[in-house]
């Protein structure tokens, strides 16, 4: 029995030896050490041997089939790893691929100084209202004590949707809203988007305004001066020069007009501002006891100065930008640059 379990051993680990796939190996652990398997046929014969004889030949058969089973186990591992060797070889990341560049938006340049703007109005304790887009007549003109027959309620330069529906043509719309629904003292700036039949080198159909009033019982026009020359000074620098200048606007009364310093040539005279040295950058004044009355407040006991600016304007300025209709083409090699 020994010399046949020999003779076994030597066939199972030649069979293993050319075993070149693990299905090969498998079959082999089938046939010497399966259920039904050489060493089983062993096992079955110990039965018929005499008692003494048992164990001596148990131990034996116990021995070749450890032997068989730990030539098929390392079989079977070499063939796991050889597998996952030529797994991870074919899957190997190349790491001399240069990388996808992540690009990151940025702000359009008239959102960026409207924030830079509303910052500095925060700063002096302004609030920020918002009012419809879509308005009614009477708050973008009636309640700002625009005359019938004022031009800038002509067809000409109004958006009309119909009826008493407009576009409204200057953010002023909201303050009337804002002073209705609450009661002085009040410090309110309304940023955002206003439309005009207008539509030219120097003039877009839709533009943005920042436009601000301040009223309480004796706001003087001092307040109004000392207040614009802080926030002009704020965003185009501190050495700015700034003059005030009478003007007119049917809801103010004085009004004048602002001017700064002019930041292309500093005062010595360009293209820019045509030789004068200056630039007008916004209007403002006195709020008329008529847009008062209108919205039910006594013109004996409160008083007021707004003002109103262009976004667009502001921005050409600050960063040097010669042609309006280079901020709506939405021209990413432009953008790119603020
Ligand atoms: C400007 C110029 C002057 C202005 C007036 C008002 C209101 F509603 F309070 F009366 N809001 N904005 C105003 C005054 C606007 O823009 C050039």
């Amino acid at each position: 029995m020994i010399r046949r379990l020999e003779e076994l051993l030597k066939e199972a680990l030649e069979e293993l030896k050319a075993a070149s796939t693990p299905d090969l190996v498998l079959q082999a652990k089938g046939k010497y050490v399966g259920r039904k398997g050489g060493i089983a046929s062993f096992l079955k014969e110990l039965g018929a041997l005499p008692p003494e004889e048992r164990k001596s030949a148990g131990e034996a058969i116990n021995r070749v089939k450890a032997e068989i089973e730990t030539g098929i186990d390392r079989l079977l591992d070499g063939f796991k790893s050889s597998d996952r060797d030529e797994k991870l070889k074919k899957e190997r990341v190349d790491i001399t691929l240069p990388g996808r560049r992540i690009v990151s938006g940025r702000l359009h340049p008239v959102t960026q100084v409207m924030d830079e703007i509303e910052d500095i109005f925060l700063g002096l304790g302004f609030d920020i209202a918002v009012g419809p887009e879509v308005e009614i007549d009477y708050y973008n003109f009636e309640a700002l004590n625009f005359p019938s027959d004022h031009p800038a309620r002509d067809m000409q330069d109004t958006f009309f949707v119909g009826g008493d529906v407009l576009l409204r043509t200057h953010t002023s719309s909201v303050q009337p809203r804002v002073m209705e629904a609450s009661r002085p003292p009040l410090r309110v700036i309304a940023p955002g988007t206003v439309y005009r039949k207008d539509s030219d080198i120097t003039h877009s159909p839709m533009f943005h305004q920042v436009e601000g009033f301040m009223v309480d019982s004796r706001i003087t026009f001092s307040d109004l001066k000392g207040t614009l020359a802080h926030f002009l000074k704020s965003l185009f620098g501190p050495k700015t020069g700034v003059r005030f200048r009478p003007s007119f606007f049917p809801f103010t009364e004085p009004s004048a007009e602002v001017d700064i310093g002019c930041v292309i040539c500093r005062g010595s005279g360009c293209r820019v501002c045509k030789g004068t040295g200056w630039l007008e950058i916004l209007g403002a004044g006195m709020i008329h006891p008529n847009v008062f009355r209108a919205v039910k407040y006594d013109p004996e006991s409160v008083t007021g100065f707004a003002f109103g600016l262009g976004v667009e304007r502001i921005a050409m300025l600050k960063f040097g930008i010669d042609d309006l209709r280079l901020l709506f083409e939405n021209d990413l090699r432009f953008l790119k640059q603020f």
